[in-house]
Order: structure tokens, then sequence, then C-alpha cells
């Protein structure tokens, strides 16, 4: 822990003046109707658990911020008096640092933060309001792509079914092991969706060349991406606070080899990332580290591909002073 730490900001990281190079912007949302499971206080938690993250980056071979300014916002206020206006304003949250000229990483929250997310990405300028050019990567135990759970066409077991609705033009899973068979048929059937599940991956006999091919999947990405990495996706015994634990995950490594492969992708830009479902674990904090592990190493990646040229900014650099803008997609399509 350095010397000039602040508490409330990831990492600790005091910031630079009024530049924002990385904005960290915190989601703590949780569908009012669903039993209380804790997604709400995750992004604090992941913040408070990032001071104790080393800030040196070995793919970098520099401490971080590396000369960067890394912004931590304050978290979204939760407002709205049902769940089309929760997200609406989620959405015009995030709108304002989408204008590509500085990358916005996301702590969750339920993983319902997604449709969201997409829907801001849209102003971002690689997108330009089209979204089939956003692919999604989404690391996952689940894969999101049911029609409703219990009524809510808006769950977190919906997010990626919903962000296919709203137009992205591909989705690409990972750690995939607990799904329906609707969803199974949906992955056969859809050709925007390429899921690597977890039992090819994690297979004792099969899983090197079924890892390798993911990675490589990646490798041929091109265009805008956002990475999104519900840490369920993990082995269930590295997040055991999170929503949803489930046997049979990715280990820490096949994530940070996920996260350094879609930002080295060499036609791709990464413009955005989110990690969610991040629960403070009582006890250890080790679901909400693992979470800020994986944040940090997000961030560094996308360091990286600043300093090798995949990632510029688009327009002259807006500060730190943003107005959440209007949304009312939502509340005119969720019923
Ligand atoms: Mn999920």
């Amino acid at each position: 822990m350095s010397e000039d730490y602040v508490e409330g900001n990831f990492l600790g990281l005091p910031v630079q003046g009024e530049n924002v190079d990385i904005v960290v912007l915190q989601l703590p949302y949780e569908l009012t109707t669903s039993y209380g499971q804790g997604t709400a206080q995750g992004p604090a938690a992941c913040v408070a658990a990032s001071g104790q993250v080393e800030l040196f980056d070995e793919a970098l071979g520099q401490d971080l911020p590396a000369g960067a300014s890394i912004y931590t916002a304050p978290e979204w206020d939760g407002e709205g008096k049902n769940l089309g206006e929760q997200l609406d304003n989620i959405c015009g949250y995030l709108q304002p640092w989408y204008s590509g000229d500085c990358f916005p990483i996301a702590l969750g929250g339920e993983h319902g933060i997604l449709p969201p997310l997409v829907l801001a990405a849209q102003h971002h300028p690689l997108v330009d309001g089209d979204l089939n050019r956003l692919t999604v990567v989404q690391i996952d135990a689940h894969a999101d792509l049911r029609e409703e759970l219990g009524g809510e066409a808006y769950s977190h077991a919906c997010a990626a079914g919903r962000s296919l609705d709203l137009g992205i033009g591909r989705l690409l899973q990972v750690g995939i092991r607990a799904y329906s068979k609707q969803e199974a048929e949906l992955i056969q059937s859809d050709e925007r969706i390429t899921t690597f599940f977890a039992r090819d991956t994690q297979s004792p006999t099969r899983g090197k060349e079924a890892w390798n091919q993911w990675l490589k999947t990646l490798q041929t990405l091109s265009g805008p991406i956002h990475l999104t990495l519900d840490i369920d996706g993990l082995d269930g015994s590295l997040v055991p606070a999170t929503g949803t634990p489930v046997p049979g995950g990715l280990s820490f490594w096949q994530v940070i080899e996920t996260i350094e492969a879609v930002f080295a992708a060499p036609k791709a830009t990464v413009i955005s990332a989110d990690v969610n479902e991040i629960v403070a674990q009582e006890g250890t904090p080790l679901t909400q580290f693992a979470a800020a592990m994986l944040a940090t190493k997000a961030i560094g990646a996308h360091l990286k591909a600043r300093k090798e040229g995949r990632w510029s900014p688009h327009g002259h650099v807006l500060g730190r002073n943003r107005t959440p803008s209007e949304s009312t997609f939502f509340r005119d399509s969720v019923n």
C-alpha cells in the first residue's frame, strides 16, 4: 500500500487532476424482486479489497497506474421506482463515459447490468449507434440465455439473451456449465453465439486442446468488444460468496489468459469491461479479492493495448465532471 493511498478509490490510487484515462464505475444493482444475496454491496467490497492488490503488472512490466489516470466514480445511486427505471438510470449513469476518450470498467452488481452496459456502448464512436458491430465476450458459469426467470425477462439469467435482443453482432461464451435445454438449443441454432463449455475446456483429457481453440478464437475477433466477466465463471472454490458458485469452473489463470487474449486480439478493440456478481465474503476477502485482481488485470491489459497501439482515444478528453444522460428505453420495453 502506497503512502498516498486514497480510501474509496480503486487500488487506492489518487486521481491525477481532471484527466480520466480509465474510469471505474460501480453498479450496486440487485434486482429488487429477487431474494437479496448481497450483490448490492459487491462493488464497494471489491474497491476496498483492491487496496491489497499488488500494483505491479507482470505483462505490462510496470506498476499501475503506469502514468495513466484511474478515476473511481461515485456509485450509481440506485434510483428508480421499478425495474425499467432502474435499468434506464444505470444506462444514464454509464453513458457519459462511452464517448471514447477513456476506458470504462464497471463493477457489479447482478449480471442484469449487462443490457444497460450494452445499450450505453452504442454511444461509443466505434459502435456509432450500430450494436451489430459489437461483440460481447462473456466469462460465466451460466449461459444467461433464458427467455425469463421467475417471470422476469431482465433477470441475470437472461442478460446475454437480452443483449442479443438489443442487436449485438456476436456473443462468445466460456466457462459455461449450468444451462437449460432451451439455452443449449439456442446456442446450437443462433449463429451469433459461440460457446466454449467447461465440460470441454476443463476436461482432464481434452481440456488443453479445447482451451487452445478458445484462445485462438479470441485472436480472430475484430471490431469493438465488451468483456463481461461474471465471477461465477471461475471455479466456485475461488468465489464461494458469489450469488451462485458452481463447481467445475475456470481456473484463475484461465481467466487471466482470456483477459490477456481478448485485449491482445490484433484486429479488435476492447472498448469496455465489467466484473459482476461480486458479493463480499465474510471472514476472508477471497471472493471480492479475486474480483479486484481480475478488474486490475483488465486495467493492466487495457494499458498494454494502449501502449501497443490497439486503443487510442476518440476526440478530446472530457474530464471528470459529466452529466448523466436520460434513457427511457427500458421503461418503455420492460413491463
Ligand atoms: Mn451471468
